[in-house]
């Protein structure tokens, strides 16, 4: 066995538009990789535990008001401060679910106007998941779910924007599920792709890095 031939667990990443079902589905992909006697673990991001965390959540609830640079850079550095952890995790064989990742630092913060290069290079070097979920429903019928809290960005408009955005930053990895689907029909879609991934990286594939 060579050095890139060693089994490892899978970073499964989720993405899509605020009420597209991604916390819904990965709590019942945690339970079904469980079921199935996986070691994994569910993450999200931003993770508003750390100090870092806490200066996200106080301006995504309108308590703090940041510079959008700022921010986007705050977002980045949350998700720095878990690399290590992230590539421990995967090495010792656990799988790591993660509820929003890169996707969404770029494609909300360039929603906002600023420039879509810039908004990537500060992810450069982070863990490359090894499929991106994106869980596709339209703005219009994400925001007749209902359940928008107040929290900054849950509106119509901008939510139009963002998901413009992230069809900009669709590459290989990435699994597109219709998310207008029922939550058991996306499921079952959902559990197809991911066990096919989770199967490759036991088999052994190296890591590779955003965005490259
Ligand atoms: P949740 O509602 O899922 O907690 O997300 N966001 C998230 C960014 O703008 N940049 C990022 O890098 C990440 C991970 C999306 C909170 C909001 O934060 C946005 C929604």
């Amino acid at each position: 066995k060579g050095a890139n031939n060693e089994s490892r667990g899978a970073l499964v990443v989720f993405e899509g538009l605020d009420r597209s079902g991604k916390t819904s589905q990965c709590g019942r992909l945690l339970s079904y990789l469980e079921g199935l006697g996986h070691s994994v673990e569910l993450w999200r991001f931003p993770d508003r535990s750390t100090s870092v965390g806490q200066m996200i959540s106080a301006y995504l609830t309108n308590k703090s008001q940041l510079d959008d640079h700022t921010i986007h850079l705050l977002f980045s550095a949350n998700r720095w401060d878990k690399r290590s952890l992230m590539e421990t995790k995967l090495k010792a064989g656990t799988t790591l679910i993660v509820d929003r990742y890169s996707y969404s630092g770029v494609a909300f913060s360039s929603a906002k106007g600023l420039d879509f290069e810039w908004c990537k290079a500060p992810e450069i070097g982070l863990i490359a998941p090894d499929l991106v979920v994106y869980l596709d429903i339209p703005a219009e019928k994400a925001a007749e779910r209902g359940g928008y809290g107040g929290e900054r960005y849950e509106q119509l408009e901008f939510q139009r924007k963002v998901a413009q955005h992230y069809k900009l930053l669709e590459d290989s990895s990435w699994e597109i599920v219709d998310a207008c689907q029922t939550l058991e029909v996306v499921e079952k879609q959902v559990k197809e792709i991911v066990l096919e991934h989770v199967t490759t990286c036991q088999k052994g594939k190296a890591l590779s890095s955003l965005w490259s």
